[in-house]
């Protein structure tokens, strides 16, 4: 495959006309000119879906085309009419699925009724759904333990669904439910939590509009949150300046033509960062001390530059913190970095002549090893000016997945405070376990040990995005049974425990109709607003159901019939699930009322609103850190695994890579040109990638096209999740036990070219 894949130049500009015809023509052909209209003129609009995309957040005036090239991609892939029938289980064994590639897997269409694969046989066969709990109560219920089974979410649950679920492994017994949430924001989620004592954005969507400065880091919205480009975009035309952090030059960064406006589809597009920093990967946290340090040091110069109010009245810890940059080493920060002592010093200027700040941020970020202080150290500076609880400033980590930050909200999280636990024991008279539970990477050693031996997973494709592909599929095999509750098929159904089911469900753009009527299901976006999100399609297959209807007859399976929880009355009726929800969840109260007026409700959130902190202090805690930068031996680079332009995780859309000029090819590496001659390695070469790590495992990723590329030096780019062969297990971040995506280090060996 490699000798086809074809490089042209990278592009400097992002979205505009290509964008359009990119995201509409697929859909006319596949999906039918029809169902494609109607779900793409009710995605995003306020009585009809929400993108299954991304979490970005919707505007309060929604335009006629609420969506964009990838949110459409998304779409697509789910309203597909191509359906996996009957006969496909005979005519695939397991063990050839489990050589099929990812792309393949998903082109088969949506799954459309209940398969179970027994043991020793190497056929998914066709199973009643009332036969499919059957089997899944028996194995669940067999357990010596509730601990020995794990419950895995993928943030496109509905909170409905979430809450509903949660319940139910609660009810179960165990606290073992790992989500994406661990692969992904749980070191924003522990770094905020420790700040400011909430892990969401501090901003809403209003903000953007308000700010003078934003500054990117860790993000490519170009591809991953593509709305958010309108966002910055007005930002700009307000006066906003916009400043990215990121080791590679990602186009939506630099220049975006707005497909909805004639500016954007004739014109030049509007320019977007005024400075691009080619940070190293990892050298945040240097970069971000080091400005701290500038706003300190110009504090004692100059003075007035401190917001004193805002940290005297609200924060602690300010002393120390100072204390602590007072002795910052500027070189070892140049050297963390790649970058010039004058590009510190203008993003200092400019965050100092700015009275209003966000910080953006994602996986360029969470995915390190020291993680969780460097986003500290986001808060920190932020706090210095009193960035925090004030109109068009703060922190806003964009979430990925379309309802993962919902998910947590709702209680899937395997360490839930015990006051949520309470909650639950009071409202369902019921008593959940407190001990927590396994998360990702614990799940993973579980299975592995034999500890864990039934994996329920709901959603997501945990195969194929955890770390260390060989030692975790080897996991899930050493399961007795692995069931997966899905859409499409995927590796997750491939690489299966003794026995496998899969129960098929409807997807977010499908009509849920229940014995009380068609029902809607809610979600929150990352500035922590929820709404409602309600199918207009006809379901592509009679047999589905929705997620709903598959966590209420499991655990009515499971559980047995007549304990304290009605499950037949929530799959009825989703409005009494919404009844429990408020008077579980706080900022829930009246929750059927609240998400009935038009565009939802906004959560409550202490920092943004009032600036309380729930800390333990009760106040803002600056964090103290000490600097932690990442040695490169000679020879070496660092690696950082990332999202193509046409791929949603480990869903391929397609080969190609439009912004950053590669067509038909996955296994490439983006090479600065230095190191390539340095390595002696021409643009076009052959390599495999050697990760290296302490445990001294070869662990190697084979065949993959060298791109000369212009990433910050020493610092390379693949794609996820072909590169989690490279990311050991136990590799994580502190803190939060995230898998390090981005910073392994590597060797690449010439092997043709
Ligand atoms: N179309 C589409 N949309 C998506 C997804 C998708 O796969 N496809 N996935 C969804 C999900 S679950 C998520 S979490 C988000 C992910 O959204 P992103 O975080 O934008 O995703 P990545 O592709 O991992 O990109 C990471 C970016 O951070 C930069 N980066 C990497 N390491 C560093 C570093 O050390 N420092 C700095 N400053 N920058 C760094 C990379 O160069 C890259 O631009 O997108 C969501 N939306
Ligand atoms: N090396 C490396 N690894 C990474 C990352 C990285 O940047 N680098 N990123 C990490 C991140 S940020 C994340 S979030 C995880 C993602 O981990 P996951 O969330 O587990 O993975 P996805 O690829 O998003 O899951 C896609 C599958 O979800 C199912 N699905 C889609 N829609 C629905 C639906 O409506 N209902 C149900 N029940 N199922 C549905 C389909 O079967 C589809 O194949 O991967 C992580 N892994
Ligand atoms: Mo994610």
């Amino acid at each position: 495959m490699t000798d086809e894949t074809r490089v042209s130049k990278p592009k400097d500009w992002a979205a505009g006309v290509p964008g359009v015809a990119h995201a509409m023509v697929p859909a006319l052909k596949d999906v039918g000119v029809g169902r494609s209209l109607k779900g793409l003129l009710t995605m995003n609009q306020k009585d009809g879906f929400d993108c299954m995309s991304c979490a970005w957040e919707d505007p309060p005036e929604r335009k006629t085309f609420e969506f964009c090239e990838n949110g459409a991609k998304a779409f697509v892939w789910e309203a597909t009419p191509i359906l996996v029938e009957s006969d496909f289980w005979a005519q695939h064994p397991v063990s050839e699925l489990a050589g099929k590639t990812d792309y393949w897997l998903g082109q088969q269409g949506r799954l459309t009724e209940p398969v179970y694969k027994a043991e020793g046989d190497d056929h998914y066969r066709p199973v009643s759904w009332e036969r499919a709990f059957e089997i899944l109560a028996d194995e669940l219920n067999s357990l010596d333990s509730p601990d020995e089974a794990a419950f895995y979410t993928s943030g496109r649950t509905a909170n409905e669904t979430a809450f509903l679920y949660q319940l139910f492994v609660r009810a179960f017994g165990t606290n073992n439910l790992p989500d994406c949430s661990n692969m992904c924001h749980e070191s924003t989620g522990t770094a905020m939590s420790n700040t400011v004592g909430v892990g969401k954005a501090t901003v809403r969507y209003d903000d953007f509009e308000k700010a003078d400065l934003i500054i990117v880091m860790g993000q490519n919205p170009g591809t991953n949150h593509p709305r958010m480009l309108t966002a910055l975009e007005d930002a700009k035309r307000n006066g906003a300046s916009i400043v990215a952090v990121n080791p590679l030059p990602e186009a939506g960064m630099k220049r975006y033509k707005n497909p909805q406006t004639a500016r954007g589809i004739i014109g030049r597009g509007t320019d977007l960062a005024d400075q691009y920093l080619q940070v190293k990967l990892a050298g945040d946290m240097a970069l971000l001390q080091s400005l701290s340090k500038r706003v300190l040091d110009a504090e004692a110069q100059r003075g007035g530059i401190i917001d004193r109010e805002f940290i005297d009245r609200h924060c602690v810890r300010f002393d120390q913190f100072a204390a602590n940059l007072e002795s910052l080493d500027e070189e070892r920060v140049l050297e963390a970095t790649g970058i010039t002592s004058a590009e510190i010093d203008e993003l200092a200027e400019r965050y100092m002549s700015s009275e209003r700040v966000i910080i953006t941020w994602a996986m360029g970020l969470t995915q390190h090893e020291f993680a969780v202080p460097a986003i500290t150290e986001i808060i920190n500076l932020l706090m210095l000016r009193g960035n925090i609880g004030k109109p068009g400033a703060g922190a806003s980590p964009i979430r990925g997945h379309s309802n993962v930050q919902g998910d947590r909200t709702m209680g899937i999280w395997e360490k839930m405070p015990d006051a949520f636990l309470d909650a639950l024991d009071r409202e369902f008279g019921v008593t959940v376990p407190r001990e927590h539970g396994w998360d990702a990477v614990g799940t993973v050693r579980a299975m592995r040990d034999g500890a864990v031996t039934v994996l329920v997973a709901l959603g997501g494709n945990f195969a194929k995005a955890i770390s260390d592909t060989d030692v975790s599929e080897a996991a899930l095999r050493n399961t007795r049974l692995t069931a997966q509750i899905s859409t499409k098929l995927n590796r997750s159904h491939a690489v299966v425990g003794e026995t496998a089911l899969i129960l098929p469900v409807l997807g977010r753009s499908e009509i849920d109709r229940q014995r009380s009527g068609e029902q809607f299901v809610t979600v929150e976006d990352t500035v922590a607003a929820i709404h409602a999100s309600k199918g207009t399609l006809e379901p592509v297959a009679p047999g589905l159901l929705s997620e709903v209807s598959v966590v209420t007859r499991m655990a009515r399976a499971v559980l047995g019939e007549g304990g304290p929880i009605d499950w037949a009355h929530f799959e009825h009726d989703y409005d009494s699930i919404r009844d429990r929800i408020a008077h579980v969840v706080p900022g829930c109260e009246d929750f059927n009322a609240k998400v009935r007026t038009p565009g939802g409700f906004d959560l409550p959130h202490g920092p943004r609103d009032s600036r309380t902190f729930p800390t333990e202090t009760g106040k803002a805690q600056f964090a103290v850190n000490e600097l932690r930068t990442i040695d490169v031996p000679p020879g070496r680079l660092l690696l950082q695994s990332l999202r193509s332009h046409d791929q949603f995780n480990t869903t391929i859309y397609s080969n190609n890579d439009r912004y950053r000029g590669v067509k038909n090819g996955r296994h490439v590496i983006f090479v600065n040109a230095d190191d390539l001659a340095e390595l002696g390695i021409a643009d076009g070469a052959i390599v495999d990638i050697h990760g290296e790590w302490s445990d001294g495992i070869d662990r190697v990723a084979k065949g993959f096209r060298v791109i000369a590329y212009p990433t910050a030096k020493g610092c390379v780019a693949t794609y996820f999740p072909e590169a989690n062969v490279l990311v050991p297990l136990d590799f994580t971040a502190h803190g939060s036990n995230t898998p390090v995506s981005k910073s392994i280090v590597v060797r690449l060996e010439q092997v043709a070219g």
